[in-house]
Order: C-alpha cells, then sequence, then structure tokens
C-alpha cells in the first residue's frame, strides 16, 4: 500500500541515528516518513535481509510492528526480528554480521530515559554492523526533507513472541532468538572456564542491568554460563519506562551500585549496562575505573584474554576521551588513532584492520568483535583479566598509573541551554581560537587551538566542525562541544585532562587536581556570562 504524506519537518540524524520524544514519533506518518526516507537511501532491499529489533522502551513494539510492514512493502526478502522486539546494539551488530544482513534497524534512544514522557529513537546500521556512516546520513537527511509517499503492507500485527517462521508469498519473517548468537560470540572471545573457576573460588560482583535490554543477556550469560551467583544481576528485567530510571550507567544515575562498590563490604566488582546494552560502567570494590583509563586498561592487558591472545593491532579513541590509551599505544608499539565522538568513525579503521580496540569517554568500549560498542563485552574483559592477574581492580588500576601516569579527567555538561545562547558560546570561542595559541592562563601556555576534524584514513572522507581543542604545552586538555544527542535544546559538553607523569602525584582526587584547569576552561569559554550558568548540571 502506498500512502501519499505532506513533506514534513527536515529531520537530523545527530551523534547516533535519531533521538526525539516519543510523543514526536507517535505522531501520524512520522516513524512511517522516517523509516521510508531510510529505505529510499540505501539502495536495492530485493534479494537482501534485515535485522529489527530494538531496547524495549515505550512504543518499541509499535515502531517493529510498522518497520517489518514497511521492510515487506519496501521488498526486503528476509526480515529477521528479535523475540519480543529485545535486542541489544552489540547483539544486533552481531546479527547483521553474521546473518550476512543490508542492515538493521535498532529502536532505541540509548541511555536517555523512556516512556510516553520519554525519548524514543531510531538507529540504522549498515552491513558491516556499524551506524550509518555521515554519507549515508547526510542522504537520508536530505530524503527527510522532500518525502512525500511511503509503503507500508496492510495486514494485522506480528505476534513477536513465538521464534517461528513466517512465509508472505515472496518475503520470510522471522522471530529469532536475539541471546544465542551474541552469548556464543561471546563464549568464543572469552574463557569462560577461567572466569567460571574465579567465581567458584568466591570472586563476588554485582551487575545493574537498569531495566533495560541487557537484562536477560547478562542474566543467561553471567548466571548460567559462567557461574555467577544467582541475582547477581539486579534490574533484570527490561520494562518499558525502564522502571522510572534513567538507564544511563553513569555515577549519577547508577548511584546504587556506586553506594553498594564503595562501601566496606562491597563485593569485588561492579558494573552496569545503558538503555540498548552498549555502555558499560566499571567500578571495582572501592575503586571508579573511569571509561578512559577502562580503554587505556583493557588495551594494556587484552593479550591475556583468549580471542585476543595475538595482541592488538592499533587502538582508537574519540578526540574528547583522555589520552592515557595514547601512552598504551606508544608502550605497545601500536598507531593510534583520535577520532571524532561517535562510534561511527570507527567503522573504517576496524573494517580496515587498523585497531583491534576502540573507545570514548562516553562509558563506551569495544573491540573488531562488532562495529558497535559492547557493554557487556568490556565486563566479560575485566573478569577474563582480573581471573588471569588475580588482583584486585584497585591493584591493577594502581599498576597501571605507576607505569603509564595518570590522566586526571573529568566531563561538565550543561544541558538544556537555550539553543541561540549555546551558538552564540560557539561562535564566541571560535572567534577567539586563533588569538589563544601562545596566551598564558595561570601559567599555563596553549600550545594549539583547534576546530577538530578529521579526514578518515581509509576513505579520505574529511569531517569538520568536530569540537574544539585547547591543548596546553603541560599536555593538560580542555575541549568543547555541542551535543549531538539531547532532546531539548542544547547541551554543551566540557572535558577537562590533566597528565601526571609515573614519578607525579598519581592519588589525588580528581576534581580537586583539576581545579585549575576547570577555571581555565571558564574563562576561556565564558560559559557562566553567556548562559547564566553558575554550575554544570552533571560532573563524570
Ligand atoms: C554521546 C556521547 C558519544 C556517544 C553518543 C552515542 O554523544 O558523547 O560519545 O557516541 O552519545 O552513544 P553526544 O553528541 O551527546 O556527546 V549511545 O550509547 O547514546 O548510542
Ligand atoms: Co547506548
Amino acid at each position: 500500500m502506498k500512502i501519499n504524506t505532506k513533506p514534513f519537518l527536515d529531520q537530523k540524524p545527530g551523534t547516533n541515528g535519531l533521538r526525539k520524544k516519543s510523543k514526536i514519533f507517535m505522531q501520524k506518518n512520522y516513524l512511517e516518513n522516517y523509516l521510508q526516507s531510510i529505505f529510499d537511501s540505501i539502495g536495492k532491499k530485493q534479494g537482501e535481509t534485515i535485522i529489527i529489533g530494538g531496547d524495549g522502551r515505550f512504543f518499541n513494539e509499535k515502531a517493529i510492528n510498522i518497520a517489518i510492514k514497511m521492510a515487506i512493502a519496501n521488498g526486503f526478502s528476509k526480515i529477521l526480528v528479535a523475540q519480543n522486539g529485545l535486542l541489544s546494539t552489540p547483539a544486533a551488530s552481531n546479527l547483521i554480521r553474521i546473518k550476512g544482513a543490508k542492515g538493521g534497524l535498532i529502536f532505541s534512544a540509548s541511555h536517555n530515559v523512556g516512556g510516553k514522557n520519554g525519548d524514543f529513537g531510531v538507529k540504522y546500521n549498515i552491513a558491516n554492523g556499524g551506524p550509518a556512516p555521515e554519507i549515508l546520513t547526510d542522504k537520508i537527511f536530505l530524503r527527510t526533507r522532500e518525502i512525500d509517499r511511503y509503503f507500508i503492507a496492510d495486514c494485522a500485527d506480528f505476534d513477536l513472541q513465538n521464534l517461528r517462521k513466517i512465509q508472505l508469498s515472496e518475503v520470510e519473517i522471522e522471530i529469532i532468538d536475539s541471546i544465542r548468537d551474541y552469548a556464543l560470540l561471546m563464549e568464543k572471545l572469552f574463557d569462560f572456564n577461567k572466569i567460571a573457576k574465579f567465581f567458584a573460588n568466591g570472586f563476588n560482583m554485582c551487575f545493574d542491568a537498569m531495566n533495560a535490554v541487557n537484562g536477560p543477556y547478562a542474566k543467561y550469560i553471567l548466571e548460567e554460563m559462567v557461574g555467577a551467583k544467582k541475582n547477581t544481576v539486579k534490574n533484570a528485567i527490561p520494562l518499558e519506562d525502564f522502571g522510572g530510571l534513567h538507564p544511563d550507567p553513569n555515577l549519577i544515575y547508577a548511584k546504587e551500585l556506586y553506594d553498594l562498590m564503595m562501601a566496606e563490604n562491597a563485593p569485588d566488582f561492579g558494573a552496569a549496562t545503558d538503555g540498548d546494552g552498549d555502555r558499560n560502567l566499571i567500578i571495582g570494590k572501592n575503586c571508579f575505573v573511569t571509561p578512559p583509563d577502562s580503554l587505556a586498561i583493557l588495551a594494556a592487558n587484552l593479550h591475556l584474554i583468549k580471542g585476543y591472545k595475538a595482541g592488538i593491532r592499533g587502538i582508537a579513541r574519540s578526540m574528547p576521551t583522555s589520552m592515557a590509551a595514547d601512552r598504551v599505544a606508544e608502550f605497545l608499539g601500536v598507531e593510534i588513532y583520535e577520532t571524532p565522538t561517535g562510534w561511527k568513525f570507527f567503522g573504517n579503521l576496524l573494517d580496515g584492520g587498523k585497531i583491534s580496540i576502540c573507545g570514548e569517554e562516553s562509558f563506551g568500549t569495544g573491540s573488531d568483535h562488532v562495529r558497535e560498542k559492547d557493554g557487556l563485552w568490556a565486563v566479560l574483559a575485566w573478569l577474563n583479566i582480573l581471573a588471569v592477574k588475580r588482583q584486585s581492580v584497585k591493584e591493577i588500576v594502581t599498576e597501571h598509573w605507576q607505569k603509564f601516569g595518570r590522566n586526571y579527567y573529568t566531563r561538565h555538561d550543561y544541558e538544556e541551554i537555550a539553543k541561540d545562547k549555546a551558538e552564540k558560546l560557539i561562535e564566541n570561542l571560535e572567534k577567539k581560537l586563533n588569538s589563544l595559541k601562545g596566551q598564558q592562563f595561570a601559567g599555563l601556555e596553549v600550545a594549539l587551538a583547534d576546530n577538530f576534524a578529521y579526514q578518515d584514513p581509509i576513505d579520505g572522507s574529511i569531517s569538520e566542525n568536530q569540537g574544539f581543542r585547547i591543548l596546553f604545552a603541560n599536555g593538560a586538555r580542555i575541549i568543547v562541544r555541542k551535543s549531538g544527542t539531547g532532546t531539548i535544546g542544547a547541551t554543551i559538553r566540557i572535558y577537562i585532562e590533566h597528565y601526571e607523569p609515573p614519578t607525579g602525584k598519581l592519588f589525588l582526587n580528581t576534581q580537586y587536581v583539576l581545579e585549575k584547569m576547570i577555571n581555565i576552561a571558564k574563562e576561556i569559554v565564558e560559559i557562566e556570562k553567556i548562559t547564566d550558568r553558575k554550575a554544570p548540571d552533571i560532573i563524570t
């Protein structure tokens, strides 16, 4: 059935897909128009397979049904749908790869709140399993401006509960187990026997699934396959509104886990993942591991893990991520790549065999096993390394700093800033950027100040305006960028970093060490003057 619609508002995908309030997505023809814009932009559908699933948030099943019917009408030959519509982002990436699919639709707004008044989102991943690159998202965006019809099959909703195959004339629709293949992949990479022995010897952990998609994955893998105690996984049932929680595994929204891990009788190891299962939070007993440190430590120890015995090829980190991984790369004699924010920029490096591991400061870590960040992968990697080294998280972190030095690091987020004020702030910074070089702030000299641009080493494509970098002669950095995932107003993120060498002061409080740099950042960015904000909304 072909439906004519009026052209609708321009919809530009952000850092990772299109994210809006659920109510916007639920407007008549809205989701349909966006999905059709994707289908119109990806070429041939005949003979091709598409994977469909989501993180279980409000509107998930409805959206999946719309997507199935549109995939039918758009001529896909095979449609693989996750059972109950539940599919984590990394599991989707794996399925696209092993099923040889053309791509996949993941309905998720990731770590954003869910529910009727929360957020919803659509991500389209390509044949390598990774997020659509900019060339494609630009094409989809252009298409949203002119679209005037969409195709949808006229049939009843599908039951997503029972595993089965449905043949509808030319097209085969299959409801598939969305956990099995992912669990098998993890078993191939990690030494499950060693981890099981470790648990049997009394090691204990707590995993917070945040009422989100990873609950069933974590329960099966941790409790059934590697022998963690029953009820190791908390908040294990995916809920439409995440039980009112904000499924963002950071120190604020995973506070219960954090408090537990800081207590005297804390378990040995704590972890959490986000709404769609791609982000991870790692906390040892009385020891939070920052995501950039986690990336560096995993990179330094990955060769201890079965699936990475041959060592790593190279490392990539997003530009705002601290430079801790750079020192590991230098030590290992492998290349380090600095990419713009967003997992899509790692895709070509992974496909081209340039890197084995990559990560972002925003609680994202992953490897070449899929083309997305992978929350449970990071948790299992830590578990495997702990089981091999038989040390505590704190000991591993301490030894790492003593060998490589410590990158003190923090991120300050100013949320829901009026769009015009955020623009003014960016313009203001842009204007003064060239004059910053050589200037002194509290005795520290600016060595470089630029608006980060990236040229992909594989396809040569250039991405500009990826955030301001202000580098100091002593190795400190201030990064400023506008978020591409918010749904209200604009979010400004300021990332602040100071490097302390192995012989320096390694065990001080982060905010204390960074105080001087934070003040310099305020002076340069003029955030308080321009936005009237006295303090950041979130400090990580
Ligand atoms: C944020 C993070 C970025 C991440 C993106 C998607 O983007 O900073 O590192 O790739 O979210 O992650 P932004 O533009 O708001 O800073 V996910 O887990 O939401 O798919
Ligand atoms: Co996510």
